[in-house]
């Protein structure tokens, strides 16, 4: 059985003291649910790692990075290495989001230097993919996505590649609002699964979790997560509610 994942990604939003708050809110409703069927994963800024998982029963949530470095260690003002974030307790890093893709130019030579490092440090990318609007209204939208799945971790040995999480997120229902249809998320997911078939081997297909993003709220949650090759949400804006991000969660 593949893991059900529900991954909040909080952006750039919370302070320190308010993303502490978060975390300890979404944290007693987890717990309170009780039952452990869905991984939670609470993506915070690179500030409030160490204190969230502090904050958290990290038996019953996991803490993510938003990105790394692509560096290991040295002059690179500013940045922050996946060791430091490991240092800190968090477990995940989500790496090529659409957001960091497009207003910091990561190509995907510069991915692959991360996904290899967070790797290394025994961390968990949660690694993302999907097209823009004017891709998905040519139609071109599964050899867009199996481009960036190529440039990247689809060059991974295949033992290293199991231990990723993949996520699509269509671009254009990224804190647009709009999701895609049912139908179109688990077209897309049902693609990269035979993708990842393809590439590395039916069994391999079935073992890996595959995420949907964009938009994705407590309202939609339970008719996506219905699909059968939706293992789960990364969640943006409606993860910095504790609420509604529970909602999700239990739309399983
Ligand atoms: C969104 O749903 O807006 C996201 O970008 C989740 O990462």
């Amino acid at each position: 059985m593949r893991k059900k994942i529900v991954a909040g990604n909080w952006k750039c939003n919370t302070n320190l003291q308010e993303g502490v708050e978060l975390a300890k809110a979404v944290n007693e409703l987890v717990v309170a649910k009780g039952d452990k069927d869905v991984v939670v994963v609470l993506g915070t800024p690179f500030t409030h790692l160490t204190k969230v998982v502090e904050s958290v029963d990290n038996n019953r949530i996991g803490v993510s990075a938003q990105n790394c470095g692509a560096e290991a260690k040295g002059a690179f003002t500013g940045e922050v290495s996946a060791e430091m974030v490991k240092s800190t307790g968090a477990t995940y890093v989500i790496l090529g989001h659409s957001e960091r893709r497009e207003y910091y130019n990561e190509t995907s030579e510069i991915l692959n230097k991360k996904v290899a490092l967070t790797l290394e440090n025994g961390l968990t990318p949660i690694y993302c993919c999907g097209e823009p609007l004017e891709i998905r209204e040519a139609e071109t939208q599964n050899d867009f996505v199996k481009k960036q799945l190529d440039e990247t971790v689809f060059q991974l040995p295949v033992d290293e590649f199991k231990k990723l999480v993949i996520a699509y997120e269509p671009i254009w229902a990224i804190g647009t609002g709009k999701t895609a249809s049912t139908q179109q998320a688990q077209d897309m997911l049902a693609f990269i699964r035979s993708l990842i078939a393809d590439k590395f081997g039916k069994d391999v297909a079935e073992e890996i979790s595959i995420l949907y993003g964009g938009s994705c709220k407590a309202s939609n949650a339970p008719e996506l997560f219905s699909q059968p090759d939706i293992d789960g949400g990364l969640i943006g804006g409606a993860s910095l509610k504790a609420e509604e991000f529970l909602g999700i969660i239990n739309a399983y």
